[in-house]
């Protein structure tokens, strides 16, 4: 099924034998509020439209940025518009060229009066206002129709007899005359208070031809009346914008007098009532339908709970996560590798001084336990505070800044489950401190290169000849595997044995169940903050 024309309803409205009724809208949004509120054509009024440009109405606005505008209020609308064409900027030619443009743009017709161009607004010093010549506004109405190539396109004749001082013979000659030209319709329009001058001409005219009015002037006289007369459409020809003027001027003054946005923010539209009027949500279905699938989007979970005692004064009023390394928290460090790989979205597990982890666009977890329980229990509370399981999930310790390049190693083991193991695991056992070491199910080397290698077991008491690396507590979680990680997170935080527990039992429970870890080898590029001598470092890092 094709769709009615737009011309085409507009014909039928403007022939139709009841009153109709046009809004005036003089932009896209202000075009599709119309139509959402029930009108069935637009008009698309010089007034309105020159004054949302901020300038005159008096064809300082060209015809063709009137053409721009048009175009946005016909692409937000599914009904006719009448575009108020002024005297149709210059003679019989520029009316035909106008018309053409008027069809390209989906404009169903067009309202062109019997003045000179460039026109004044009938309601400013009416009196002293030029007709044009009968013969030669005559011209521009034939050439008008001619020019059109749909047959529905309307050309509407406005008589501006009345407001120009002349009388019901002067308007109904040249009725006559623009009738006998094929104009569809006449505009009769009058500036007085009362429609007496527009009620005699249609008693005058009959139905020779449909009449339209704009009741501006006459604002009081029951639309009954108009409906009895026999009139075909009536225009409201300026309302949207005065009241979008009003509800401006209100809405500024009280801005500017109260400097804050307390008392407008209920009086004015959501902006998410912006966005609707927009089709933001067309878009978004659009994107779904055309855009290739987003990478696995991922985000972060940081636990950063412990207070960091080794530091001394540098951790009594805050924890080690918030300990400055080239004048920014550690954290901030962390959080910086995780936006290099376009991860934005990340949780911080808060414990000792909790309020003093406060960097912008972060959601926080607490843990306050955490003087006596280990990472276990904040990774639990960490998982629950964010019950999205549609992301793919970075684990990592609040104390250990890195290069973005591990985030990236692991993302592209495109498995379930991995970890990131270094094997330059003696340096820490040189320096004789405790950590994570791991044995895997091959060694790093050159010749294995295309081999996938898998975890173990886990601890910090491995066997010296079975170390392969050390574990420096990246784990990445896929989407599909993090029901799996929450259960096993949940069934051993429920275990009051292992409220000490480390993320290292969480690794090997995953891998009782049958779980596969994957290992990524990889060689430096982290440091984890344990001592003051580790602050030094880390200054170096990077
Ligand atoms: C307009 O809306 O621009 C009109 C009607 O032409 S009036 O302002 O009354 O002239
Ligand atoms: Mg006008």
């Amino acid at each position: 099924m094709t769709a009615r024309r737009k011309t085409t309803a507009f014909r039928e409205l403007l022939q139709s034998p009841q009153l109709e009724f046009l809004l005036e809208a003089h932009n896209g949004i202000s075009a599709r509020i119309g139509e959402e509120a029930g009108f069935r054509a637009l008009w698309a009024g010089g007034l309105c439209l020159s004054a949302q440009y901020g300038v005159r109405d008096n064809n300082e606005a060209s015809w063709t940025q009137v053409l721009e505008m048009l175009e946005f209020m016909a692409d937000a609308t599914t009904i006719p518009i009448l575009l108020d064409g002024d005297t149709g900027y210059g003679n019989f030619n520029n009316v035909r060229r106008l018309v053409r443009k008027l069809e390209d743009r989906g404009i169903a017709g067009v309202c062109i009066e019997d003045k000179l161009f460039p026109k004044t607004n009938s309601f400013i010093d009416g009196d002293k206002q030029q007709l044009s010549d009968v013969d030669e506004f005559c011209s521009r109405i034939k050439a008008g129709k001619d020019a059109q190539r749909d047959d529905d396109f309307c050309l509407i004749t406005r008589i501006e007899a009345f407001i120009a001082g002349w009388g019901l013979d002067e308007a109904l000659r040249r009725a006559e005359a623009y009738h006998a030209a094929g104009s569809d319709g006449i505009l009769i329009h009058s500036a007085l208070s009362r429609p007496t001058e527009v009620l005699a001409f249609r008693k005058e005219w009959g139905g020779r031809s449909p009449v339209v009015i704009v009741p501006t002037k006459y604002h009081s006289t029951p639309t009954e009346v108009f409906r009895e007369a026999g009139f075909s459409l009536a225009i409201w020809a300026n309302h949207m914008l005065r009241a979008a003027v009003t509800a401006m001027q209100e809405t500024a003054a009280t801005i500017a007098r109260e400097q804050n946005l307390r008392s407008v923010e209920d009086r004015i539209a959501p902006v998410k009532e912006i966005f609707r009027l927009q089709g933001a949500s067309e878009l978004q279905e659009a994107e779904e339908r055309y855009l290739p699938r987003k990478q696995a989007r991922c985000r972060a979970l940081i636990l950063a709970a412990s207070r960091g005692k080794e530091l001394g004064e540098l951790t009594e009023l805050r924890p080690k996560t918030m300990v400055k390394v080239r004048g920014r928290p550690l954290l901030s460090h962390i959080v910086s590798a995780y936006n290099a790989t376009g991860v934005k979205r990340i949780c911080v597990v808060r414990g000792w001084h909790a309020e003093a982890v406060d960097l912008p666009s972060l959601a926080y977890a607490d843990n306050p336990e955490f003087a006596d329980s280990g990472e276990l229990l904040s990774l639990a509370k960490g998982l629950d505070a964010d019950a999205d399981d549609s992301m793919d999930l970075f684990v990592s310790y609040g104390d250990v800044i890195f290069n973005r390049y591990i985030l990236d190693a692991l993302n592209e083991a495109g498995e379930e489950i991995a970890i990131a193991v270094d094997t330059n695991w003696r340096e820490s056992a040189n320096r004789g401190r405790a950590a994570d070491y791991v044995a895997c199910t091959q060694a790093h080397s050159r010749r294995n290169f295309y081999q996938q290698v898998y975890l173990d077991s886990v601890g910090e008491e491995l066997p010296e000849e079975r170390i392969h690396g050390e574990w420096m507590g990246f784990l990445r979680v896929s989407a599909a595997a993090l029901p799996r990680l929450r259960e096993v997170v949940r069934g051993l935080a429920a275990d009051p044995a292992n409220r000490q527990a480390k993320m290292q039992a969480v690794l090997a429970e995953l891998m009782r169940r049958g779980g596969k870890i994957r290992v990524i080898y990889t060689t430096g590029h982290w440091l984890d903050v344990d001592s003051l001598d580790d602050v030094l470092a880390a200054s170096e890092f990077g």
